[in-house]
């Protein structure tokens, strides 16, 4: 763990104001007592490919590669219980946007890394009205704030949860150099005439880096890399209890789709991605030709 990863934090968010505020961290469940899903779910999208690094979450693609949250960066990559250490030899990879202006998003690659087939990575554009499963290794919920939802508590553990993506929203700062697609799901209230799924879920500092998670037809892909949230401290299903009605927090995610071509041709030899490759490809020209 670096100390310095809770300044980059306050620097990089502090920018985005009352939207974007705070890093992501482990799941924060809304249902039951917050304590569940810590083994995979029954329809497991890639449970065994959820690691550690920096004190926070990372995604293993397969190969040795793996994708996190560029404020989280690389390091050695805690994968159940082995560590793999950073691999020098291959400097990590950072995305530019827009001229100095970055996603949020890093790969690097580890020494010998476990053999897993290559994670999919979602390309098309129709996340919205999806069910995610998001998997992270961030703060466990904390005490519950009558009315509202929960404190951030102090522990850190694997634990997955759902959230409906509502949509996009471009992330923008420039004084942390960050411009990125973002999927947003809202934290609904589970019960009391809230309309949360039943894993209806947020996420808490340390939950950066992890996965977002959609099935597509049959076929599990990653669709985001979870990077921020309204605010610091807590989840909140009624961040304002003057306003009527709820009020939910927001998490934000890198929204893959547009960044897929990058990921693609950033891991070399990547083999059964070729076909992938081609269709990514023109997606990421489009991109370009938008700046
Ligand atoms: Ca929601
Ligand atoms: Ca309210």
């Amino acid at each position: 763990m670096r100390m310095g990863g809770t300044k980059i934090w306050a620097a990089m968010w502090l920018g985005f104001g009352m939207l974007v505020s705070a890093p992501a961290q482990a799941v924060i469940l809304g249902s039951a007592d917050g304590s569940g899903n810590t083994t995979a779910p029954t329809d497991d999208p890639g449970w065994a490919r959820i690691g550690m690094v920096n004190g926070s979450t990372g995604v293993y693609l397969g190969d040795g590669y793996v994708l996190s949250a560029k404020h989280v960066d690389a390091g050695n990559f805690t994968l159940g219980s082995t560590i793999y250490s950073l691999d020098s030899s291959f400097a990590p990879q950072y995305l530019q946007t827009l001229p100095g202006m970055f996603a949020d998003l890093v790969i690097f690659r580890v020494v010998s890394g476990p053999s897993m087939s290559l994670m999919p990575i979602y390309t098309g554009s129709a996340e919205a009205g999806k069910i995610a499963t998001y998997v992270g290794f961030g703060l466990d919920r904390g005490t519950e704030v009558t009315g509202q939802g929960w404190l951030w508590g102090t522990t850190q553990t694997e634990r997955w949860g759902q959230n409906v993506i509502d949509g996009t929203f471009t992330i923008s700062d420039s004084a942390s150099h960050t411009s990125y697609e973002s999927l947003v799901s809202d934290f609904d209230r589970v019960g009391s005439g809230g309309t949360g799924l039943a894993n209806e879920s947020a996420a808490a500092t340390g939950d950066s880096g992890g996965a977002l998670f959609i099935k597509d037809g049959s076929i599990w892909k990653l669709a985001g890399i979870m990077t921020a949230v309204t605010a610091t401290g807590h989840s909140y299903y009624d961040n304002n209890p003057t306003l009527p009605g709820n009020q939910p927090d927001n998490l934000y995610s890198v929204r893959l789709s547009d960044y897929s071509g990058w990921i693609l041709t950033t891991i070399p030899e990547p083999g059964s991605w070729a076909l992938m490759v081609l269709g990514s490809g023109l997606l990421a020209a489009r991109l370009f030709r938008k700046k």
